[in-house]
């Protein structure tokens, strides 16, 4: 497959190919044994990025794949480089890619079967598999999965280590598996290593065989590698190079030919010792196993252990030699086994044994639309949050699927009343030492709130599976993380891992911004809007009242919830996770109570959910307004701001200037419905129309003034959008600690900076 793409398929552009002929290589025999031999149907598997070949052809075998597919290795709508949830043809698990991410998705997917298991009743039981290359070994998000106590105690786990001792640039110095094995250990997990081959364990059976082994397991590994690429009669003399006495005669007995077979005859590549390995992991049922398979990078190749063979192919005269070592021709070489043959057999009985069926369970419930949580005459968002979550859990119908997860920061993330009715979940009942009225911690099975330890990774990595519940574990979930707003980035490749591996959740970021203002500068967000807009399949919602609030909340658990009730799909495509941007500044809501009397709820509600509403019209009590000669100003806040905003407008209306405020309470929404119009119109080469949600709001024409508190380029493509000038304002250096007054003014978000603003923006429209 690999071969074909790169040099047989029309190459178009010159760029190479690729596909990892060596790292596929040195998991055939691990994947043959899965595959072919242990796997069972409900098992679930995380396939190593630069195996995706072996995957495919593996299914192809399986009867899983059409084998048009074989030759469209890397296409644009054939197979993907790297395995797919999403976008390949065939059933990947897990997808894979980045390094780390990957392996560690079987693991939380494990946690989330054993609190589905725990909340919805027992289901065919799962081995959840990784096979991993050994570099990924190299990556910290592996460590911090395993450190975590929720994913302790996992049986039914199992990661195998493709050991080749090989990463990409180079044979890894040292074979540090002794440092993997205590760290494995210390974790909690049970850890095989599969190393000798049924040719080694027989010589090593033999009298005399003691100084051999020895130096085996000793020999440096740069030096065991280069092996590969020598002649059997210099392989001899470079595997006694510093050997101790004993080895030498002790070999004699076999010739070159026989000793370079011995001496390459790794366990990873004996499908005995492998199943036997996977075996007695499975016996292990109270604590995830690890498998380290000793293997080759280019097993069978002649590009085998080259400390360059990472992206090496091999030639063309290379690869007929192999095709017909296999016995194969140019004729034959894509077909399957010959019918009534006893591999074609087996590959039909796996194949029927391992087809699952594709039916997936919905949620039937619907959720409401908005929530009776009481709103304070001043109120934060954050603090709403944690009301409307509490509100929304007690309906009994929706209330089974809510799970919460926090990184150690569910208390001051206001997650408080939701633990407090429904639990911390523990796969054991623990027995509750301190008795805190005011919040009520106890654990055990039935609790519905997952905490972890300080780690986002391990949020974003959870948060992931929990939103792929229905898919992996055919039960739909409701999963809601919390995170410190400036913290998402450190859990942000795993938080585009879920998204990108079709995972559905909401996570709230809060409190965020400079609005955090004592805390200082390490903890506020200034470029998380920004991931949050671009981010594809993430909405970020940044609402300033309370109100507004739970009618997105409702709506985006409905969403999650797959619930068809008033989510105008047609307007959200590809909407899969909900990133809530939220505050502890506390906030006077009479403006949003007035909007609401203005426009009516109904209208406002549908313009809240589309991201954005006209708070203040400026045009309404306008004192000798004639509307001709007055200058009109667009203020668009975003969040926190919104006071300064509304001062600023009145400020500038006793200037007799007509300032309408509007409020974006999605600028994810609203960017996205934007960025569709015009791709629309692109595609069609025709005039790109405005989007409802902006033509609305925005229904005459004047320079804006963004106010934001993130970084200004968060809302700067307004202006863009609406074809006026703008002056996006918002924080564009380091935050630092300080009082809200202090900080807006120092960032330039203080009312007075934002009549300046006006000011600018209605002169470059002069
Ligand atoms: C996060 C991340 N960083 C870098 C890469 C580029 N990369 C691809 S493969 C690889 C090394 C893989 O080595 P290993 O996991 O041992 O797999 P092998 O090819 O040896 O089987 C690297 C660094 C990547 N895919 N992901
Ligand atoms: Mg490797």
């Amino acid at each position: 497959m690999i071969d074909f793409a790169n040099r047989e398929r029309e190459n178009s552009d010159g760029l190479k190919v690729g596909g990892h002929q060596a790292s596929s290589a040195s998991m055939v025999s691990i994947m043959t044994a899965l595959y072919f031999n242990y796997l069972d149907r409900e098992d679930r598997v995380s396939v190593k990025p630069h195996a995706a070949p072996v995957f495919h052809a593996i299914q192809y075998l399986l009867g899983n794949l059409d084998k048009k597919y074989l030759t469209e290795l890397r296409t644009a709508g054939g197979l993907q480089s790297y395995p797919s949830r999403t976008k390949d043809p065939d059933q990947v698990d897990f997808s894979t890619g980045s390094v780390g991410l990957g392996a560690v998705a079987p693991l939380f997917a494990a946690v989330t079967r054993r609190y589905v298991d725990a909340h919805f009743g027992k289901r065919p039981s799962s081995r959840f598999i990784a096979i991993i290359g050994d570099a990924e070994l190299d990556e910290g998000n592996i460590w911090e999965a395993l450190a975590d106590p929720a994913t302790n105690g996992l049986g039914n786990v199992m990661w195998i280590v493709d050991f080749n001792r090989q990463s990409l640039d180079r044979v890894i110095p040292g074979v540090r598996i002794k440092q993997w094995r205590s760290q494995f250990e210390a974790a909690g997990w049970h850890v095989k290593e599969i190393k000798y081959g049924s040719k080694l364990e027989m010589v090593f059976s033999q009298d005399g065989s003691t100084p051999f082994k020895k130096w085996f397991d000793d020999i440096p590994n740069e030096q065991y590698q280069s092996l590969f690429g020598l002649a059997p009669n210099e392989a001899r003399l470079r595997f006694l190079e510093g050997a101790p006495q004993g080895v030498s005669d002790f070999l004699k007995q076999f010739n070159d030919v026989e000793l370079i077979e011995i001496l390459t005859d790794l366990g990873g590549h004996n499908l005995q010792s492998l199943l036997e390995g996977f075996q007695e992991c499975d016996l292990v049922t109270d604590r995830p196993s690890v498998v380290f398979a000793y293997t080759i990078k280019g097993w069978h190749l002649p590009i085998a252990g080259n400390p360059r063979n990472h992206s090496a192919q091999i030639t063309g005269n290379q690869i007929d030699e192999f095709r017909s070592k296999l016995g194969l021709s140019l004729e034959n070489e894509w077909e399957r086994f010959g019918p009534g043959t006893a591999e074609d057999a087996l590959c039909l009985a796996r194949g029927t044994m391992l087809s699952r069926s594709e039916h997936l369970p919905e949620i039937t419930a619907n959720v409401p639309t908005s929530t009776s949580a009481k709103i304070g005459l001043k109120a934060s968002t954050q603090e709403v949050f944690g009301r409307v979550l509490t509100e929304i859990s007690r309906d009994e119908n929706i209330r089974p699927y809510l799970v919460t997860t926090a990184p150690d920061v569910a208390t001051s993330t206001n997650l408080g009343g939701f633990i407090n009715r429904l639990g911390v979940f523990s796969h054991e009942q623990r027995r509750r030492w301190n008795e805190d009225p005011m919040l009520k911690w106890a654990e055990g099975p039935q609790g519905q709130h997952i905490e972890l330890g300080i780690s986002e990774m391990n949020l974003f990595g959870l948060l992931g599976q929990l939103g792929l519940s229905r898919e992996i574990s055919g039960q739909p979930l409701i999963p809601i993380g919390t995170v410190y707003d400036p913290f998402v980035l450190r859990g942000l490749d795993a938080f585009i891992y879920s998204v990108y591996s079709g995972a559905k959740f909401i996570v709230t970021g809060t409190p965020s911004g400079i609005t955090l203002a004592p805390e200082g500068g390490a903890h506020q967000s200034t470029i998380t809007p920004s991931v949050g807009i671009e981010l594809p399949g993430v909405v970020l919602i940044e609402p300033a009242y309370g109100k507004s609030l739970d009618w997105l909340l409702c709506d985006s658990v409905a969403h999650v919830a797959g619930s068809k009730i008033d989510t105008t799909p047609d307007l959200r495509p590809n909407e899969l996770a909900f990133y809530f941007r939220l505050t502890t500044r506390a906030i006077d809501q009479t403006p949003f109570q007035d909007a609401i009397a203005r426009i009516g709820e109904a209208t406002i509600r549908s313009q809240v959910l589309a991201g954005a509403y006209r708070l203040v019209d400026g045009r309404v009590g306008l004192k000798n307004d004639d509307g001709k000669f007055s200058p009109v100003i667009h203020l668009v806040g975003c969040g926190a701001v919104m006071p300064e905003v509304l001062e600023a407008a009145s400020e500038l209306k006793n200037e007799g200037v007509i300032a309408h405020v509007i409020d974006i309470t999605s600028p994810g929404r609203l960017y996205g419905s934007w960025q569709r119009t015009l791709k629309q119109g692109i595609r069609t080469a025709n005039t790109p129309s405005l989007p409802g949600a902006l033509r609305a709001i925005f229904n005459e024409r004047a320079p804006i003034v963004s106010v934001h508190d993130s970084s200004s380029h968060a809302l700067a493509w307004l202006g863009s959008a609406l074809g006026a000038p703008q002056v996006a304002m918002g924080v564009d250096s380091f935050g630092q600690s300080g009082n809200i007054p202090d900080l807006y003014k120092i960032h330039d978000l203080s009312s007075g900076s934002i009549v300046n603003g006006a000011l600018a923006a209605l002169s470059l429209n002069s």
